[in-house]
């Protein structure tokens, strides 16, 4: 049964409109139900739901967050009756979680699949958010909540002649549902990001041959994936609400230990002798946050830990010229990478390695791809592993339209504003769940916090018969000038990726995110609660009836 009430002038009318069913957006829903028994109506472009999880079902795709910290933690129950199978689950069984948690909390019936939305305008004289969707309907609601995902808009670059490819090309975050058969074929990979090493691996044994093109080359660590550690649920189920409450006030909320150790504190044979037993144990994040805690801020630090890495790289693949290229000359300062297999995988007949950094794509032709160098890499199928345009980039998708007509795009012309990477000023009660700006960290847990935080200024705008809640300009700018202060203190500043924007041709290349730290975060919306959100926010009171 649909919540949905009609209103006048052909629109459907609802308390609140969710945008996404990924991990963010079911949970927005199924909290926001629950506030006052608030109408809620969510939109989802994808046939299911899912989000990031729906969207790459590209061979080998699988979490690099240990699953622990990689799930809901609202309900106890949903948490000891799901039995994750593994440490760092495949993408077939996050999407099952994320099904599961859709029928079990009754979600489906609030959620329009297939459907974009377009345009959301604020109505000032109703104090209400009027979204447009592709079927030609339009709705009202007071609030939105957009959980439109961080990695969720695909960067697909064109390169010429692609249309006379005879070939496939497939992106991985728009794979095909049902699969590709690629099982002896001629396979052309383009990207070595944490899609493209996966991808990478997870096919090398699988496919006639594999043509990587390597543009830029990024530190990989293993895995070294393993079932969860007997117990280990069990441990945190002893201790539910604590285990989740060391993981929020942590500084990456993914739930293993970090390190309270500079690695510039210590000698240099201690740094390396660390990162030796880090790479050995595995895991990304872990190898940039629990061997030491300033390897994403020291020179020093970062290069203990990419002098291990490049090490291994040369142990591990046999032909020096190989094993060259793969060495970045990059900083160890973008997202971090893990997977097992995949420096071995440059080991294999069937493998080669292009790089295009020296000899570009020039142009697709009708049997595969020419470089610069003259050669023709002739290929069946070519998989863009090509990333996102990320942080903001679905948020801009749709045409807002907030307070005086003024549009997000003109708002954030010169770079992405925000307040705690949730709300921005001129969008009264629009809420963007991981906007620019949000904090840096794993994101179930935040997700969370981050929707209960909305939920609870919801509840407090409909105590006080508010009409709006809405950030200030002075609270936007104070936001952004604390963000770019932390993050400029980072070497992911000067690193380029999709962190900072440089991964897109034309963006501004300017600090996305709030890297405080989780905790630092928490306290943060813990401080607009506090102060009954008089500080940072302007709250608007309904026109008085005549
Ligand atoms: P990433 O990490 O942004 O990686 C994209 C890769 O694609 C990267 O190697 C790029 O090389 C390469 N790329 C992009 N455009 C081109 C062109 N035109 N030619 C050649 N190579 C190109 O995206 P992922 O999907 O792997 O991962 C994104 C996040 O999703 C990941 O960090 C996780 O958080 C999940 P470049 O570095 O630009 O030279």
């Amino acid at each position: 049964m649909s919540d949905e009430v009609k209103a006048e002038g052909g629109t459907t009318e609802v308390d609140a409109i969710v945008i996404g069913s990924g991990f963010a957006g079911l949970y927005s829903i199924h909290k926001l139900r629950n506030v006052d028994g608030l109408t809620v109506q969510a939109f989802e472009n994808a046939g299911d739901v899912g989000g990031t999880w729906y969207w790459n079902q590209y061979p080998g795709a699988r979490s690099d967050t240990e699953v622990n910290a990689y799930c809901y933690s609202f309900d106890k129950e949903l948490f000891h009756e799901w039995k994750w199978s593994e440490r760092y689950p495949r993408q077939e069984e996050i999407w099952s979680y994320l099904k599961h948690v859709a029928d079990r909390y009754d979600l489906r019936r609030s959620i329009q699949f297939d459907t974009q939305v377009e345009t959301a305008t604020w109505d000032e004289a109703a104090s209400q958010w009027i979204v447009t969707t592709d079927d030609g309907k339009a709705w009202r609601a007071k609030f939105l909540i957009e959980a439109v995902g961080l990695l969720s808009a695909t960067k697909v670059p064109h390169f010429a002649g692609e249309d006379r490819f005879k070939g496939q090309i497939h992106h991985t975050a728009r794979w095909p549902q049902g699969d590709v058969d690629l099982s002896g074929k001629r396979v052309g990979v383009i990207g070595t990001g944490s899609s493209g090493i996966q991808v990478i691996s997870e096919l090398a044994d699988k496919v006639g041959h594999m043509t990587v093109f390597q543009r830029t080359p990024q530190w990989v660590v293993p895995s070294k994936h393993r079932p969860i550690a007997p117990g280990l649920l069990e441990k945190i189920e002893a201790d539910y609400e604590g285990y989740w409450r060391d993981v929020l006030y942590s500084v990456t909320a993914f739930g293993f230990e970090e390190s309270d150790i500079a690695a510039e504190d210590v000698s240099y044979e201690e740094r390396i002798k660390r990162f030796e037993e880090q790479y050995e144990d595995g895991g990304g994040f872990q190898y940039m946050f629990a061997a030491f805690n300033d390897v994403a801020v020291s020179r020093v630090a970062n290069a203990a830990a990419t002098e291990v890495i490049a090490g291994k790289i040369r142990e591990t693949v046999k032909d020096p010229v190989t094993a060259n290229l793969l060495i970045p000359s990059d900083l160890y300062a973008k997202r971090p990478l893990c997977c097992d297999g995949y420096y071995e995988t440059f080991n294999r007949d069937n493998v080669e390695l292009v790089d295009v950094q020296h000899d570009p794509i020039v142009e697709f032709t009708e049997n595969g791809i020419r470089t610069e160098d003259g050669v023709e890499h002739e290929l069946d199928v070519v998989i863009l592993a090509t990333g996102f345009d990320a942080v903001s980039g679905n948020q801009l998708k749709i045409q807002h339209r907030g307070r005086g007509g003024v549009s997000l795009h003109d708002h954030w012309a010169h770079r992405p504003r925000t307040h705690l990477g949730l709300m921005a000023h001129g969008f009264p009660n629009l809420y963007m769940i991981y906007g620019p700006m949000g904090p840096f960290t794993n994101q179930p847990p935040l997700h969370e916090a981050q929707v209960n935080w909305v939920a609870g200024t919801i509840q407090h705008v409909l105590n006080n018969d508010l009409a709006s809640i809405e950030a200030t300009a002075d609270a936007e700018e104070a936001w952004i000038a604390e963000s770019d202060e932390g993050a400029s203190g980072t070497l992911f500043a000067v690193t380029n990726s999709w962190i900072n924007g440089s991964n897109i041709p034309g963006k501004p290349i300017i600090n996305m995110f709030y890297m405080g730290g989780s905790g630092a975060y928490m306290d943060k919306m813990a401080h607009e609660v506090e102060t009954d959100y008089r500080e940072n926010f302007t709250l608007g009171h309904a026109p008085v009836p005549a």
